[in-house]
């Protein structure tokens, strides 16, 4: 068996033994087991054989016996009892925002509930008030998470589809009939979730294609397979759908499964406006079919300039691709440096220099540190002296990178329920940089919420805002606030708003940033790295960035290091 298959089965292992309200420890086990999986050195049934793998720290004495026992025989009895006596919906109660594995093993011992709809009925007879630790605004809560999560449905994080379509994509790509392969749908164009993956070739032989597909190991349950395309439900209970075209089809079909269909209706009446009708499969004139080779011809055919993925959502772009080439948007590759990243001195993963060569090896040339401010104490927060102390650190560490690259001492400092921020004037003052977050009281109205944040983007000493509504997608709504409002005191104050690029958040969003931007508002695009392996979030930042359509020029860490240093130092004068 495959070693992604068997991190997937100790997953789920280590799950539903919490919701069976095993102890904790055992079922971390599990999931740390699952997590060394994925990232092993080397082949699986090497490690298995030279012994390599019961060297793994997470990996103890049954644990290596039973990834042992998946690997040889494909099977592991204890997993396929568990999974058989435990009702399958009682899995899908831990994505209640709020509810978890404890919660859900009382729920089930006292009033049998066993699924989504279970604990809605017992939550509107009042049932689940009156369970001793739960309570009426407990039950109110539960009864809106449900809500919540039947709002967005079965999608998925652009992170998750990306993880999933890689090992297929390159399977599709790598077949010898294969002449051209893309993503398609949502995922080419960067949207913020994922309903389902879309794969399109050009081959003069679909059908032997197809075939291939449907027996790859990924695959879980063929839904649909015919000679031009097929779905497939893969392991993780994700639908793709691979399409197969001849390749003159091909940057039709490219553009039409690509969509957004609000796109793909306006291209169509816009064909219809020429005397020409446009489909999945071609373009027909009045003299026959319009040969394009690609899917800037396409879009020439129709006279428009090229519209990359990330625009064609019908929010404007036809209005521009009229008029020219449109602007060129911002690139992973134009990020020279980032802020808003965090180390082991708050709540991180990683010490401060393994941030630093991350972030060379990311190819950036500044790094800005914005560690926890002290109210944050549940993420290790820095007292004022910690403060001191980290900024000793990174001088120390500055004067031994030299002028290649440079850390900026910054923080992420908690806006307080009043508006104020978490440490006094004159220690802020000492930071070259100021991120400020709401980390706390979220529950506030909207209009307290909106002056809150109001007060804090219009204190000098911010330089910027951190993830503006504390959305978690597919998790948590975000806070009520009036963005607008938010937006609009920035411009006035010339303070900056991230892009949070971490794929739960994505915060500004796009249509936001589109707004800030408007405006003036410089933005820069921020991993809020935890660990060195965060700065490969950036790439989803820059997604949010080219669907708002900024250039290089609207994003911060697009300057250079000389550039930025010279900007924050005159964003902070501005405070005194
Ligand atoms: P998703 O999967 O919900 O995240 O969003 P998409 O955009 O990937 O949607 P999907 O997978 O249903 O279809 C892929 C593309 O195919 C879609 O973006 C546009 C095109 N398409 C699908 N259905 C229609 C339709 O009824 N009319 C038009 N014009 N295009 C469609
Ligand atoms: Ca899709
Ligand atoms: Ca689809
Ligand atoms: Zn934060």
């Amino acid at each position: 068996m495959e070693t992604a298959r068997i991190a997937r089965i100790l997953d789920e292992m280590g799950t539903l033994l919490e919701v069976r309200g095993e102890n904790a420890f055992r079922c971390r086990a599990y999931h740390n087991a699952a997590q060394a999986l994925k990232g092993l050195p080397s082949d699986l049934s090497e490690m298995i054989a030279d012994g390599s793998l019961a060297r793994v720290p997470v990996i103890g004495e049954t644990m290596l016996a039973k990834i042992t026992q998946l690997a040889t025989t494909g099977h592991l009895p204890s997993f396929e009892e568990l999974k058989k006596s435990t009702p399958s919906g009682l899995v899908a109660l831990l994505r209640v925002p709020g509810l978890g594995p404890k919660k859900i093993k009382t729920l089930h011992d006292d009033l049998k509930i066993a699924s989504l709809a279970d604990l809605r009925a017992a939550g509107e007879s009042g049932k689940i008030a009156a369970i001793k630790g739960f309570g009426a605004k407990t039950e109110a809560k539960i009864l809106e998470g449900i809500d919540f999560l039947e709002s967005v449905g079965d999608r998925i994080l652009q992170s998750t589809a990306r993880r999933l379509i890689g090992p297929i994509f390159e399977a599709v790509r790598a077949h010898p009939d294969v002449i051209r392969a893309e993503v398609c749908g949502s995922l080419r164009r960067r949207a913020e979730t994922i309903g389902d993956l879309d794969i399109l070739f050009s081959s003069a032989d679909p059908a032997s294609v197809l075939d291939h597909f449907v027996r790859l190991p990924d695959v879980a349950k063929v839904l649909a397979h015919g000679p031009t395309k097929a779905s497939v439900r893969l392991g993780d209970g994700v639908q793709c759908d691979l399409r197969g075209v001849s390749d003159e089809q091909f940057p039709f079909a490219l553009h039409y499964f690509t969509g957004s269909k609000a796109h793909n209706i306006e291209m169509r009446r816009r064909a219809i406006e020429r005397g020409l009708k446009l489909s999945e499969y071609g373009l027909e004139g009045p003299d026959g079919a319009v040969a394009c080779r690609t899917e800037e011809e396409v879009f020439g055919a129709l006279g428009l300039a090229y519209i990359p993925p990330e625009l064609r959502e019908d929010q404007g772009e036809f209005a521009l691709a009229e008029k020219g080439p449109l602007p060129r948007l911002v690139e992973r590759s134009d990020l020279v440096g980032t802020f808003h990243c965090h180390t082991d001195w708050s709540d991180g993963g990683a010490t401060l220099p393994e941030m630093v060569e991350a972030a060379r090896a990311a190819g950036l040339t500044y790094l800005g540190i914005a560690d926890h401010s002290k109210s944050a104490g549940y993420a290790g927060g820095l007292s004022i002296d910690r403060v001191r102390q980290q900024w000793a650190a990174i001088d120390a560490l500055n004067g031994k990178l030299g002028k290649s690259f440079r850390v900026f001492k910054g923080t992420e400092c908690d806006i307080l329920a009043d508006g104020s921020l978490d440490y006094p004037d004159d220690l802020l003052e000492g930071f070259d940089y100021v991120v400020a977050s709401v980390h706390s009281g979220f529950g506030m109205d909207r209009e307290s919420m909106t002056a809150r944040i109001v007060k804090a983007v219009r204190n000098p000493r911010v330089t910027m805002l951190g993830h503006p509504t504390g959305r978690l997608l597919l998790a948590r709504d975000g806070y009520p606030v009036d963005l607008d409002a938010v937006i609009q005191a920035a411009s006035e104050s010339g303070t900056m708003i991230e892009i949070n690029a971490n794929p739960h958040r994505l915060d500004l969003d796009s249509i936001h940033a589109r707004k800030a931007h408007a405006l003036g508002i410089s933005i820069p695009i921020n991993p809020d790295a935890h660990s060195t392996g965060g700065f490969g979030d950036l790439e989803y930042g820059v997604g949010v960035a080219r669907r708002a359509g900024l250039g290089p020029a609207g994003v911060f860490n697009t300057s250079d290091l000389k550039s930025a240093a010279e900007s924050l130092a005159a964003r902070r004068s501005r405070g005194t």
